[in-house]
């Protein structure tokens, strides 16, 4: 195996038996020399920019892309297609980024100003050895994702953390590369881009994405790993032959939020694979998961991965058991732990305990003999939906530049299909609840609208004034 000092992508380096279908997106083909050939020529245009913006729909256009980045130093800022300008805006502002990798090239006419440069797939480029491998330490991606209040934080993510991240899974997961690893995530979160795009180049496995996630796309792509947020997992077991037809499979893997125990039992019933279920955090990579060599049970996330250190803490930072009943919020520290958010000191200070733990937000039980139990979130305004993380104040921030609102809050309600959908609550006057969700649809990309508005004529409040969020429902 590679150790996380060499390159980081061994796959581009020629480390691996070429094949013409090493990569599969969007009905397009190429083999890792290609990859390299087009990396390494986009990384020649890009090199000494101080961070590249890309666009990551789910092509091969992000793939080179972002190998380009990586092979040139350059950091990577990857962004959802369907998001708003507002949301570009902040991130592109933010961020610092000074280059887009787009469609097409556009001198001086991209967003915000900043010159868009295109990927072309067919271009042969100098050796991928040309740029000496950037150091362990530097940043490789700058990461957007929700808070509970505000705009979206940046968080760096460094080659050395996704070195030693996927060397770990690896292990766990014993991935190699006579795996042909399926999966249709999106390619600007660490599930799909981290895991399903790195992944496959650091092991030498092939990988094919299938677009949309649906159970059809699944159960025809020939894989051995799949990959899959709860919401395409359970819509694969309420499709019975789409779910038989993954039992050639070696490994089901589930993450990004928590596996429904009945999902659990009927991917096992259908296709014989008990899914392995792993967790993580953009801050932090994935730091727990069930191994492919023992026993998977539903409902736990399994063990810390290697150089990976847990405990549970109370609202007051004490130590709670790990007796496998008692609930405390999760702590994690090790080499995948990012160090602070991009500009947000204060941010930073809030999520590290004193003595440098970081703080997950996420309520656990460790057992006795270090199985851990995701249960909760610590604040009830962070959102999952469809194993996307989502901060209500986003959104309530988005519903307030509404004209015709005054109030706004919002909660995640348990959701069948999508584990919590966004409800919204809101005092407002000469509106109906599909213009409100149109309102928001204007600011922000789809995941993060509201499937539910309710026009109340009051918000429940505390004596200061909070609003009761345990008080909403029913509406
Ligand atoms: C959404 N829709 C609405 C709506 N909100 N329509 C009306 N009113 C609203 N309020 C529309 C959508 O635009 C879409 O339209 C349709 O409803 C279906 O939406 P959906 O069911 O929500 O999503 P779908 O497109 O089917 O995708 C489901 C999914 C997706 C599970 C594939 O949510 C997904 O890719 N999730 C993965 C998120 C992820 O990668 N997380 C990892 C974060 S990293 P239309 O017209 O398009 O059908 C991380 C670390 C770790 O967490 O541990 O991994
Ligand atoms: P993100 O930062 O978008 O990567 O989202 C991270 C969050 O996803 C975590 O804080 C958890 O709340 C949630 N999550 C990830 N994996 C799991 C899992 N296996 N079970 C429950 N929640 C999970």
């Amino acid at each position: 195996m590679t150790g996380a000092n060499d390159v980081l992508l061994p796959a581009v380096a020629g480390a691996f038996h070429d094949r013409p279908d090493a990569l599969t997106a969007a009905g397009q083909r190429m083999s890792w020399e290609q990859l390299a050939g087009a990396a390494a020529a986009f990384a020649d245009r890009i090199a000494g920019a101080g961070a590249l913006a890309v666009e990551a729909g789910p092509s091969l256009a992000t793939v080179v892309a972002v190998v380009a980045g990586l092979l040139a130093g350059v950091p990577l800022v990857p962004y959802a297609p369907d998001s708003s300008p507002r949301e570009r805006q902040h991130i592109l502002g933010d961020s610092g980024a000074d280059m887009i990798a787009g469609q097409l090239d556009g001198g001086d006419g991209g967003e915000g100003g900043l010159p868009v440069v295109a990927v072309d797939l067919g271009l042969a480029g100098r050796s991928a050895g040309r740029f000496p491998e950037p150091a362990p330490d530097s940043t490789a991606f700058l990461l957007y994702t929700s808070g509970t209040t505000g705009a979206p934080k940046g968080v760096p993510v460094s080659r050395r953390a996704i070195a030693t991240d996927l060397d770990a899974l690896a292990g766990a997961w014993q991935w190699t590369s006579a795996d042909t690893l399926v999966h249709g995530l999106p390619l600007y979160h660490v599930h799909g881009l981290v895991l399903g795009v790195l992944g496959a180049l650091r092991t030498g496995s092939a990988l094919v994405h299938t677009g949309r996630a649906t159970p059809a796309a699944y159960a025809g792509a020939g894989g051995t790993l799949y990959f899959g947020v709860p919401t395409i997992w359970s819509r694969i077991a309420a499709d019975p032959p789409a779910a038989r037809a993954l039992a050639p499979a070696r490994l089901l893997v589930s993450g990004s939020a928590a596996l429904p125990t009945s999902v659990f039992e009927a991917l096992a019933t259908l296709s014989g694979h008990r899914p392995v279920e792993r967790y993580g955090m953009t801050e932090t990579l994935i730091t727990l998961s069930t191994c492919a060599r023992r026993l998977r049970r539903p409902g736990t996330v399994g063990e810390p991965l290697a150089g990976v250190l847990t405990r549970l803490a109370d609202e007051a930072g004490r130590p709670v058991p790990h007796d496998g009943a008692a609930m405390g919020e999760l702590h994690v520290t090790g080499p995948t732990v990012f160090r602070g958010y991009h500009h947000r000191p204060e941010a930073t200070a809030a999520s590290f305990s004193a003595d440098g733990w970081f703080r997950t937000g996420d309520l656990a039980t460790i057992g006795p003999d270090g199985t851990h139990r995701i249960v909760g979130r610590v604040s009830v305004d962070l959102i999952t939906s469809g194993g996307y993380r989502i901060g209500a104040g986003e959104i309530e921030d988005a519903l307030l530049a509404c004209p015709a609102v005054t109030e706004a809050a919002v909660v995640g309600e348990p959701h069948v299909d999508l584990g919590q959908e966004i409800v919204a609550y809101v005092v407002a006057a000469g509106v109906t609840p599909e213009q409100v969700i149109d309102h928001v649809a204007g600011q922000l990309s789809a995941h993060k609208r509201p499937r539910r508005v309710h026009i109340v004529d009051s918000l429940p409040r505390n004596a200061i004034g909070k609003v009761l969020k345990q008080d909403l429902g029913g509406g």
